[in-house]
């Protein structure tokens, strides 16, 4: 069975809950639910002040060291303001943006490379390759690092995202996921499956530690969540998304997101049910592809819920910001979780709507899914 971040729509536990069984983890869902209703702060004067909180992005001035890595663009960095101004903060998501985003504050980066796509399954096999690496979804879990589990339970594999055959109630995400037992970046469908005719596809059961040793490999390291916002943002200030502040611009998609009724039929209006290659949509500004939607991407920032407000409170523009010292989601205080950015395939108005740019995803860091993968920067 799966995991259980209340607020997103991907499970973002360690595999020792996709072990446990469905009732007691249903249980626990339940719970955080609970926790999350006593820890939803109720912010009224910081919504106020964050709703005119933006401010214009000043880039730095200074080109690009050299000539462009392969597949890398050059982002600018500079000052900017970073976060949502969205005014309710709600369990889910739903149609608005929850209050770790809030409030928006002044950030400084400096300039650095970014891949302009997620890594695909052809450049994680090249690492694959040279490397012999084995992600942790391939590794059977040992039954020192799940006490009670069933032993029959301990075997390598992933979780994946299942619709279901009519609509249920979204409160309870336990319905839509499941842990499937040879499911791995090769196989992101289950064991029967391949990435055979899918190269161009980004990696996905790609865990927090997967990521990063891709990057080490191939020189480069994960974005901080500030930098990527800043190279999301693409120089504008304020825009609700990557493209604008309208979600279909001239009834066009711009991203691989959910459309129909979630999480039963994936209506496809974008051209995609589930994930797409990349570079489908139009590139922001810096161009970068797919920030928005297809899959969450890792950055190197542990997730706390009100890291914002803590810089915010600083009253100065925080430079190159590292993330909190220790992670901390009062949903699921025992988790070590890690910022995922930029929303997937699965985010739709109706339930988590975190493809809006400034929002915050979030991932427990020794779990991948079906639509989570990364880029690098350097
Ligand atoms: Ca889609
Ligand atoms: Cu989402």
């Amino acid at each position: 069975m799966s995991a259980k971040s209340i607020s997103t729509n991907q499970p973002s536990s360690e595999r020792k809950k996709l072990v446990w069984w469905p009732a007691l983890a249903i249980l626990i869902a339940i719970a955080s639910g609970l926790a999350w209703f006593k820890f939803k702060p109720n912010t009224p004067s910081t919504n106020k002040l964050a709703m005119d909180a933006f401010e214009p992005t000043v880039e730095n001035k200074k080109p690009a060291p050299g000539p462009a890595p392969s597949g890398m663009v050059w982002i600018p960095g500079g000052e900017f303001s970073m976060g949502c101004a969205d005014p309710t903060a709600d369990l889910c998501g739903g149609t608005e943006t929850m209050f770790d985003a809030r409030p928006i504050h002044r950030v400084y980066v400096d300039g650095f490379w970014m891949d302009d796509h997620e890594v695909t399954n052809a450049e994680y096999a090249a690492f694959v390759d040279a490397t012999g690496y084995i992600t942790i979804a391939e590794q059977t879990p040992k039954a020192e690092d799940f006490p009670g589990a069933p032993p029959e339970n301990l075997v390598a594999g992933a979780v994946i995202f299942t619709p279901t055959p009519e609509p249920v109630p979204l409160n309870n995400h336990f319905q839509w996921w499941r842990y499937e037992h040879g499911a791995n970046w090769r196989h992101p469908d289950g064991p029967k499956s391949s990435i055979e005719g899918r190269e161009n596809f980004p990696a996905v059961h790609i865990a927090y530690e997967d990521a990063l040793a891709y990057c080490q490999w191939a020189g480069k390291r994960l974005p901080t969540e500030a930098e990527w916002e800043f190279a999301a943002r693409g120089g504008k200030s304020g825009n609700m998304y990557t493209w604008g502040s309208e979600f279909k611009p001239d009834g066009k998609h711009q991203a691989n997101t959910f459309q129909g009724v979630f999480p039963v039929t994936d209506a496809a209006e974008d051209g995609f049910a589930g994930i797409a290659p990349i570079k489908q949509f139009p590139a922001n500004p810096y161009g970068l592809y797919d920030v928005t939607g297809n899959v969450w991407e890792w950055c190197s920032d542990w997730y706390r819920y009100d890291y914002f407000e803590t810089l915010a409170k600083s009253g100065k523009v925080t430079r190159n910001p590292q993330g909190p010292e220790t992670p901390f989601d009062p949903v699921e205080p025992s988790e070590r979780k890690r910022i995922h950015r930029g929303g997937s395939f699965l985010c739709v108005d109706q339930y988590c709507s975190r493809y809006i740019v400034g929002s915050r995803g979030k991932g427990e860091h020794s779990t991948g899914t079906n639509h989570v993968g990364f880029r690098c920067v350097k």
